[in-house]
């Protein structure tokens, strides 16, 4: 037992502390990045308790190994399917050209057995994560995603820098992951029975008293909200999907949508503090109760380097927030006989709107006409959410995925630089996004 461990004395339900590590399979060679990936099917350990699940991993991991690497440096993942379906990886977040976006639009899917290797450069530091873009509704489920963290020259200084994925998975009665499907997980998407944080049930996280520690945390679930909290402790809000944001926020609380990234600053604690990583529960259907993801435990005192500056970088606003929009995208769900209930964009599944032109300024308003909650997500190019419901949000910042209220509005501006083809945006509840609410546009050059 390190000495760390010694006023930790936590009872989890795995026992012992898990944690996320960084891994350094980087084979760095000068400013690229060589990471190899195979997807492969697994046992997966969630903890003590549980049966070992019939998992789908990265390199036998879930989360997949964090990739780790500095802004402006080029990143080559060779990626080898051993699964029996064919896959691919999309890069959430990243700002690359499209072929390299990993979707079925933009490539071949990868077949069982064969090898792809994605190549492109990082502009943005922040916090980005991998998944298939294939039977994604299976194959995140079953546990393929992982991190990607880009560092900037001129971060914060902290004395320790942690990744927190949020998942969850559905059990049946004999504790194997339940067969997707059935009318209610397309209507509501797929919510899990058990909750899982860095692929494990209730880990232990142990920090040392004195210490400030930056936190990214990503929701990787197929269609849960998160509504973070530790234990109602005040953090600080540093970062959202691209990257810092002006000056920390201070919070009790935040709202994390699937597939969307908050970064913050915790601490400083003392020896002994015990506290839970929770999402409290919210008025909407999807968080009925308050729920517990990790326990933090806080051992003995270290020294403190931490530096979080009051200013943290400029964002410079695209548009003014009353900027009429050019363009609208509405989010609309009904029964279907044939399908149970089918999801739409502008009218139809699977829609196909008009084409992008590489810098001329995008204003849209994302209109939802349902009472449900829709992550909307912007593939390849960060957006500023001008308003929400007219209002403008909290703090501006870059992003590529926002809540969109149930019957409300957001409106975004972009700027579509020059890496024209063919791009995607779409609700990132994976079961509405399988069930049509979705569409596809081109970026073309003027
Ligand atoms: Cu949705």
């Amino acid at each position: 037992m390190s000495a760390m461990s010694k006023g930790c004395h936590v009872k989890t339900q795995t026992g012992k502390s898990e944690e996320y590590q960084y891994t350094p399979l980087v084979a760095a060679g000068g400013r690229e990045v060589v990471v190899n990936l195979e997807a492969a099917a697994g046992a997966w350990d969630i903890g003590a308790g549980y049966r070992p699940l019939d998992g789908w991993s990265y390199n036998g991991v879930t989360p997949g190994p964090i990739i780790e690497a500095r802004q402006g440096e080029t990143l080559v993942v060779r990626l080898t399917n051993r699964l029996d379906e064919p896959t691919t990886i999309h890069w959430h977040g990243l700002r690359l050209p499209a072929p390299m976006d990993g979707t079925e639009n933009v490539q071949p899917t990868i077949s069982p057995g064969e090898q792809f290797e994605y190549r492109f450069a990082l502009p943005d530091a922040g916090t980005f994560w991998y998944h298939p873009h294939s039977n994604e509704t299976v194959q995140l489920e079953r546990g393929l995603y992982g991190v990607l963290v880009v560092r900037g020259p001129d971060e914060p200084v902290v004395d320790r820098d942690r990744v927190l994925v949020f998942d969850d998975v559905r059990l049946d009665r004999g504790g194997a992951i339940a067969k997707p499907g059935g009318v209610m997980e397309r209507h509501n998407g797929r919510l899990g029975n058990v909750r899982l944080l860095n692929g494990r049930v209730n880990p232990m996280i142990e920090m040392a008293a004195g210490q400030v520690e930056r936190w990214r945390l990503v929701n990787v679930s197929s269609a849960r909200y998160i509504n973070f909290s530790l234990s109602g402790l005040p953090f600080r809000i540093v970062g959202s999907d691209g990257g810092l944001i002006e000056s920390p926020v201070d919070a009790t609380e935040v709202r994390i949508p699937p597939a969307d990234r908050i970064e913050i600053v915790v601490g400083p604690f003392t020896e002994g503090q015990r506290m839970e990583v929770q999402s409290l529960r919210s008025d909407g259907f999807r968080s009925r109760r308050t729920a517990t993801y990790g326990t933090v435990c806080v051992g003995q005192a270290r020294a403190s380097v931490a530096n979080v500056p009051s200013q943290l970088r400029e964002i410079t606003p695209l548009a003014p927030l009353n900027t009429p929009p050019i363009r609208q995208v509405t989010f609309f769900g009904f029964p279907s006989l044939t399908r149970g209930w089918d999801f739409t964009v502008n009218g139809e599944t699977h829609h196909q709107g008009g084409p992008v032109r590489v810098g001329e300024l995008q204003v849209w308003e994302i209109v939802n006409r349902t009472p449900m909650d829709h992550p909307f997500h912007l593939h390849g190019f960060f957006f500023q959410v001008l308003t929400i419901n007219g209002k403008a949000p909290q703090y501006r910042s870059w992003e590529d995925t926002v809540h969109v209220p149930p019957l409300g509005r957001v409106k975004i501006a972009w700027l579509p630089d020059d890496r024209p083809g063919s791009w995607m945006a779409h609700c990132h509840i994976l079961e509405h996004h399988a069930a049509g609410m979705m569409m596809h546009f081109d970026v073309v050059r003027a």
